[in-house]
Formats: C-alpha cells, structure tokens, sequence
C-alpha cells in the first residue's frame, strides 16, 4: 500500500491525552463470573495546533493504555484527515504487539483495533468540527433520525457497584432501585424488565444468559414472552457456553419465541450445525468478529446477523464498511455492546445512524450505569431512541471535572484488567469458568 500524507492543508494533532478512568459497575452476572464493583474505560482527548478538540472511549486495561501511549509517536504531528495512514502506521509499527492468544474472550481482546478505534472516533470528532458537520455525516450521512436500542438485562447479585458494592443506596427509586435489586430468578427478570422498559422506553429485550443451567434461563424467556407478549422481540445469549447438541434441544424450545439466539455455542464450526438445525436466527459477538473471519462465517453460514461493536471492529468506518458486506451476503446487522458510558454511544448512534441495513435493535449495557463525563450528564433515551446529534463532530463535550472524578476513582480502586472471574472466585472460592459448561 501506498500512502502519502499530501499537503500540508489543515490542523495537525498537538495534544494527545489517555486518561483511563473506572465506573460504577453492578454486579452483573455472565458465562465468566460476574462484573467487578468498577468496569474500566479509557477517554482519549486530542488536540489540535487551533485548538480543536476530539474524543472517545473504548474498553481500557493496563496493555491497551500502554500501547495507547506508545501510539503517541503516530498520533502527534498528524493530520486527522489522513485517518490511513494512521492506521496503516499503528499496524505497522505494533503489529508485533498483538498477541496470538488472546484469554477466554479472544473476540475481544485484540488490542490494535481498539487502540485504532479509540484514536479514529477522536479525529472524526475533530473532522467534523472543522468541516461543521455531524460524524454521521463524515459516514455516508443519515439513514435514521433516531437510533433503537433494546432492553439488556442480567441475573444480577444485589449491589449498585462503586463504593457501594454489594450494597443499594437506600434512597434509590424506580429503575435506580432495579438497577441495584438482585435478579436471580424468572421472576425477578421481569421485574427487571419492567422497569427498565418504564424508564427507557424499550421496545424489544435481551437476556444475558450462561449463568444457571438451560432449563431456568429458557423459563426466564418463556415468562417474558408471556409477560410482554409476541410483539416484544426477544433475544437470549448464553455466550457460548452451551454445547451444540444443549444449544439444539433448548434452541428447539425457544423456536417462534426468540427473534434471535445469540451465541449459544462456541466456534464458527459448532455454531454451523446448530444453525442448521434451528429455524431461528443465530446472532454472534463471539464467532465471526474480524473481516478474516468472514470469508468462512460465509463458507460455513455460522450465523445470520453479526452484531458489530466499532471498539474491535476497528473504528466506524470499518464498522460500516461491515455493514457493507453483511448486505452483500444477506446478513443482519446490529450491535454489540460492553460496560460504557456516554461517548461510546453517541459514537454508536452517530455509525448506527449512518447504515443503511442496520436490521435490529442494539445493545447497550448504559442503563445499568449510573455516571457521566459529557457536558449535559447522561444521554436521554425516548421510546428507546437515541436521537442523532446534529452538532459538529460527536456533538457532545467533555466534563472536565467528572473526568477528574472518575480518573482518581481509577487511580483508587486497584483494578488493571476486567477479571470477572476473579471477582465471582471472592464469593465462590471453587467457582471455575468453563468454556463449554452444559
Ligand atoms: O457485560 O457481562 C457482560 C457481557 O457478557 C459482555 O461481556 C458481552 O461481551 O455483552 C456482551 C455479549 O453480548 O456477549
Ligand atoms: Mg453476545
């Protein structure tokens, strides 16, 4: 590849800021554990010699800000137009980095594609104010107004997360209170998902499962349905954990219920066969999560829609260069979603806006929690809708002084890494996570 950077015609990149913070996290529970009182983001502020300034977050830990800060050498002097030869630069240089093995959630775990994801969303902020027009618009411009997201709910443990842990604020009401209720069984799922449909305005719902034995989640499905009715989409994933022949017979039971079933087995190959055997759709944030994976999640059909996230997709542009191809091969489009806050997803919005198949409802773990670092406090959701800025760049701000706060709650709580089973090892010493449990 060649790539020039061309003449000098615009703002070069003078500042480049990480700052790793930590939210408030419940305790939520999945396949590996459960979340730790505080989830880990990394903010990114650029800088520019007139004085533009861009943003993003992504999923931080201790390796992926260190690489962060090594990308200083790309990112400073840079034009932020010139977002290939940023690209092509980070890949180059620490392509090294990136290692083969990549834990239990390998899907996740890559490490250049988020550092270049983080530092892309910053320039589009930054293209966007200097041309003075929304990043949506930098994307192909709008396909949609607004922006539908769906319910996420999770068994949970008692507790809010934070300071608080294993505690509730006692002053807690409405969806600040289920938020920190514990939901361990069907009836408390519906709870849950009445109030959190009362306070966002969800119109479809998905259940975090892989955490009890298939017949208790496939019950705790059967009772939303019966509670919301068929006209509330309905989406379930167990994470992998299940094995094929498990995904096939509790697949069976939730066929005409669920609007998709989201990674009930591992492996492209695995999730084939159940494919094959169920008329419902299979969804996945685990099997086909980088463009090598596509040419055999094609090959081997292992699921219909593949739910994007832009922090290891590589960025938005990538994110709706996936778009693309899943038309192309007559796959679905949505979105996967981790413990975030605000940037991450008017980020979502700006790309999710800018699609044109984007075929489903996304995910987003941002009811459960409860802090913000954007000027204006948290983002507000109509009938499950988030509007798509219309302001130049991201069209929000940063809030310097709760960055603050939530960079010394970083500094102070002695977490580097997500580790939730580390965290479920606290309370159940002889709990192991398990790839395949049933
Ligand atoms: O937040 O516990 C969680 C989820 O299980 C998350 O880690 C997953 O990546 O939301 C995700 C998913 O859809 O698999
Ligand atoms: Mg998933």
């Amino acid at each position: 590849m060649n790539i020039v950077s061309g003449e000098r015609v615009g703002p070069r990149i003078k500042e480049f800021r990480v700052i790793p913070i930590a939210i408030s996290d419940p305790p939520l529970l999945n396949s590996v554990g459960v979340h730790a009182a505080y989830a880990l983001r990394t903010v990114i502020e650029l800088i520019t010699d007139d004085n533009i300034s861009g943003i993003s977050e992504i999923p931080g830990n201790i390796e992926i800000n260190a690489l962060l800060e090594k990308s200083r050498d790309v990112v400073l002097g840079a034009d932020p137009f010139q977002l290939n030869k940023i690209r092509a630069d980070i890949f180059s240089r620490y392509g090294a980095e990136e290692s083969e093995s990549r834990g239990d959630n390998p899907w996740d775990s890559r490490k250049l594609v988020h550092v270049y994801s983080a530092i892309e969303v910053a320039c589009l902020d930054i293209q966007g104010k200097v041309c003075g027009r929304p990043v949506v618009d930098l994307l192909g411009g709008l396909c949609r107004e607004t922006v539908p997201f769906s319910a996420y709910l999770f068994y949970k443990y008692k507790g809010a997360g934070g300071s608080l842990g294993y505690e509730i604020d006692p002053n807690a009401k409405g969806w600040d209170f289920a938020r920190q209720a514990a939901a361990e069984n069907s009836e408390e799922i519906i709870v849950q998902a009445r109030a959190m449909m009362k306070e966002f305005g969800f119109k479809s719902i998905k259940l975090k499962g892989g955490v009890y034995p298939p017949e208790k989640e496939v019950d705790a499905i059967i009772q939303l349905r019966k509670s919301f009715g068929p006209d509330v989409p309905l989406r379930f994933d167990p994470n992998g954990v299940w094995k094929v022949e498990t995904s096939i017979k509790y697949g069976k039971k939730m066929e005409g219920i669920l609007q998709y079933l989201e990674d009930p087995t591992r492996g492209q190959e695995g999730m084939a066969k159940v494919r094959r055997a169920l008329e419902t759709p299979l969804a996945t944030n685990m099997c086909t999560t980088s463009f090598e994976e596509i040419p055999s999640s094609v090959k081997l059909w292992s699921e219909d829609i593949i739910l994007s996230d832009h922090h290891f997709w590589g960025g938005l542009r990538e994110s709706v260069s996936l778009g693309r191809v899943c038309q192309t091969f007559g796959k679905g489009l949505s979105m996967h979603s981790n413990s975030h806050l605000g940037i991450s997803l008017i980020a979502m919005v700006h790309m999710a806006a800018a699609i044109p198949n984007l075929s489903y409802d996304l995910d987003t773990h941002y009811p459960w929690q409860s802090e913000e670092i954007i000027e204006g406090g948290r983002v507000k959701f109509e009938d499950g809708n988030v509007a798509v800025p219309r302001e130049p760049g991201l069209g929000i701000e940063l809030d310097h002084a709760a960055l603050t706060n939530l960079h010394n709650a970083y500094k102070n709580c002695n977490i580097t890494h997500r580790d939730d089973t580390a965290e479920m090892k606290k309370i159940d010493p002889d709990w192991e996570f398990q790839a395949i449990r049933w």
